[in-house]
């Protein structure tokens, strides 16, 4: 079955699913998208993303030509179309048609486009015996730059730092803010346990604020599991007892080693586990 892609109000087969090569998007980066799950034919956790698509738009002055209202239903209405049980889907809002020059003023119609697919998900071998990461040198934007807030279409920050990882044989690769403390890796939110706590970067530490983040927070809350946010360091990633990665693409996965160094006892530890088997039940709900 051809894909069927919506764009601007409209579903339509891929091949004809198509936008202006100067489309802003395009030429600069200049737009934003959200990265959403599919289960069990329901889309997790859709208003959040929505809420979050909307909030990047007015950081970056741009005005969605629809209604928060209006996208639920669009997103919803994709996922049916397609026939999708499980997959993923990915909303991008371009500042749309424009001169060669930077000028917002001078573009017009905002591209709405809504992706539903497959997902490509890491091998599970990875989520039993936890993956091995690296630390990055290429920094997160300063959030005085391009907030981490705003899940921009100007993702090469976190591409080269990505590059870095894959250079090495690796998947992920945790990125250091502006001040030299740890903020995320390039598509996923952070976590450690050290004697029983949880912790994860602040808000404030130059992250983009992870939906998956914030369930896994509330999944340990409710679980009773001493949690805090914080400020980390390089040195507490490589003396903690557990670590573990979460992102809608992602889930929770562990990690069990990073730049070469064995985290904790080297295998997934328990509360990664526990959180885990509530994630994976919190998603099936
Ligand atoms: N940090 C960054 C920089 C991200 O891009 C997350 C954290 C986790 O956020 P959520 O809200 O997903 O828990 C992300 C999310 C992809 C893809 O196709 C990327 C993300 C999510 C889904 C798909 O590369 N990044």
């Amino acid at each position: 079955m051809p894909k069927l892609i919506y764009l601007n109000n409209k579903l339509v087969p891929e091949e004809q699913a198509m936008v202006s090569v100067f489309d802003h998007g395009l030429l600069y980066g200049d737009g934003i998208f959200e990265g959403l799950r599919i289960y069990s034919k329901k889309v997790f956790l859709l208003k959040e993303h929505i809420d979050r698509l909307y909030e990047s738009a007015k950081a970056i002055r741009l005005v969605i030509p629809m209604t928060p209202e209006e996208m639920i239903n669009a997103t919803n209405e994709t996922v049916a179309a397609n026939g999708l049980t499980d997959g993923y889907i990915r909303l991008v809002v371009t500042r749309g048609a424009g001169g060669l020059g930077l000028d917002i003023r001078r573009t017009s119609n905002p591209q709405v486009i809504i992706i539903a697919d497959q997902i490509k998900m890491y091998p599970q071998e990875l989520y039993e015996n936890g993956m091995e990461i690296v630390t990055a040198s290429t920094i997160r934007n300063h959030p005085q730059a391009l907030s981490p807030r705003v899940k921009s279409l100007n993702y090469l920050n976190n591409i080269l730092a990505k590059i870095e990882a894959t250079d090495q044989g690796k998947e992920e690769a945790i990125m250091m803010n502006h001040k030299g403390d740890v903020a995320e890796c390039t598509g996923d939110n952070i976590f450690l346990v050290k004697n029983g706590k949880l912790t994860t970067p602040s808000k404030d530490s130059g992250i983009l604020e992870g939906i998956t983040r914030n369930a896994v927070i509330h999944l340990a809350k409710k679980a009773n599991i001493p949690f805090e946010e914080v400020t980390m360091t390089r040195h507490d990633v490589y003396i903690a007892d557990e670590c573990f990665l979460t992102g809608s693409a992602a889930e929770v996965i562990p990690v069990t080693k990073v730049d070469g160094r064995q985290i904790g006892t080297g295998k997934p530890g328990p509360i990664t586990h526990q959180l885990l088997d509530l994630f994976r039940k919190y998603v099936r709900e």
